[in-house]
């Protein structure tokens, strides 16, 4: 069912406004902030991942919308065989099963996520259509599976020879030990401000390689692995996603932009709650990207080595994050 059916369904004859409360005034102040900055339109995306950021560009500079970019833009790395992280390719679990989560957000606060989700090659697609045809928010394995092929989605073999390879060869001493920085091109989380002033956030991944079976992070967890609140900005993490939840970092990002901080400065202060957690310990990556609505953005990550790509009129870029160590 569609969402806004089963909310107007649900609301027992009480009058809901449904549409997003742009006024005429914060229009014409969007319009005067557009024609300052060469960064509206603009996407963000973790890591580099200039095919991804690519396919989400073509859509804004063409005057699409910033949820059609997200999707479009973290398809191309669920697809992507040589990215291990995210979707096709993707590491498997302890027991060799590739696991994906994936997590969508559009302007209005609408969200819609699948966790633990089997043999579908593109979770942000399945993820949409959780929040755009049914009254739910999350779906989860087989549930989740299900629903994807009742949409039209393909079984596919996730599991790639090369992955399945590592894994065996991981299997001998079957050590459970996140790897830093693996490849430098990991979960995708991106976020985009379209030419109308709107952010919408994808976030998608295989999660951690070799995780129990099961295991879900972050990455899908609206607050946690993805924030967007339209009045404010966006933001979006990778790395230990048990870290970011225990923070729920990308929604601590978001509400630090709205009390004013920009959003690398909010980043900054993400990444310290969560090192004040781990004085001891620091061992792992966490980083975050935000976006706001003049179309700034900023970046921090615990560990050196993770990167951003923004694309916007000013170009295309791969910008090192400044790093806690
Ligand atoms: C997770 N945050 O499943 C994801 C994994 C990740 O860089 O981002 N790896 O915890």
């Amino acid at each position: 069912m569609n969402r806004r059916n089963f909310i107007e369904k649900s609301s027992l004859g009480t009058a809901v406004v449904l549409t997003s409360p742009v006024t005429s005034k914060a229009q014409d102040i969007f319009k005067a902030q557009k024609k300052e900055s060469p960064n509206i339109p603009i996407v963000i995306a973790t890591w580099d991942v200039p095919n991804a950021s690519s396919a989400a560009w073509d859509i804004l500079r063409n005057s699409g919308d910033s949820l059609e970019a997200v999707e479009k833009g973290v398809k191309v790395e669920e697809a992507d065989v040589n990215n291990q992280s995210v979707g096709k390719g993707g590491r498997p679990d302890r027991d060799g099963n590739v696991t994906l989560d994936a997590c969508i957000m559009d302007k209005d606060g609408n969200c819609g996520a699948v966790v633990f989700l089997q043999n579908i090659l593109h979770p942000i697609s399945v993820a949409r259509k959780v929040m755009e045809e049914t009254p739910h928010v999350m779906l989860a394995g087989k549930g989740a599976e299900q629903f994807a092929y009742e949409k039209g989605f393909e079984k596919t073999n996730l599991l790639t020879e090369k992955s399945k390879q590592e894994w065996l060869e991981w299997k001998k001493k079957s050590e459970y030990k996140p790897i830093i920085n693996i490849e430098n091109h990991d979960t995708i989380g991106m976020l985009a401000l379209d030419e109308n002033g709107d952010i919408a956030g994808a976030c998608t991944t295989s999660g951690m390689a070799y995780k129990m079976g099961g295991r879900v992070g972050d990455s899908p967890i609206i607050g946690a692995g993805l924030f967007v609140d339209n009045e404010v900005g966006g933001a979006t993490a990778t790395g230990v996603g048990e870290e970011v939840v225990r923070t729920v970092g990308s929604f601590l990002i978001v509400e630090l932009m709205r009390q004013g901080k920009s959003p690398q400065e909010a980043c900054e202060e993400g990444v310290r709650r969560i090192i004040a957690k781990n004085k001891n310990k620091l061992d792992f990556q966490i980083g975050f990207i935000a976006i706001n609505k003049k179309g700034e953005t900023g970046a921090f990550c615990i560990q050196p080595g993770f990167s951003f790509r923004t694309f916007s009129r000013e170009g295309h870029i791969n910008t090192p994050s400044k790093s806690y160590i």
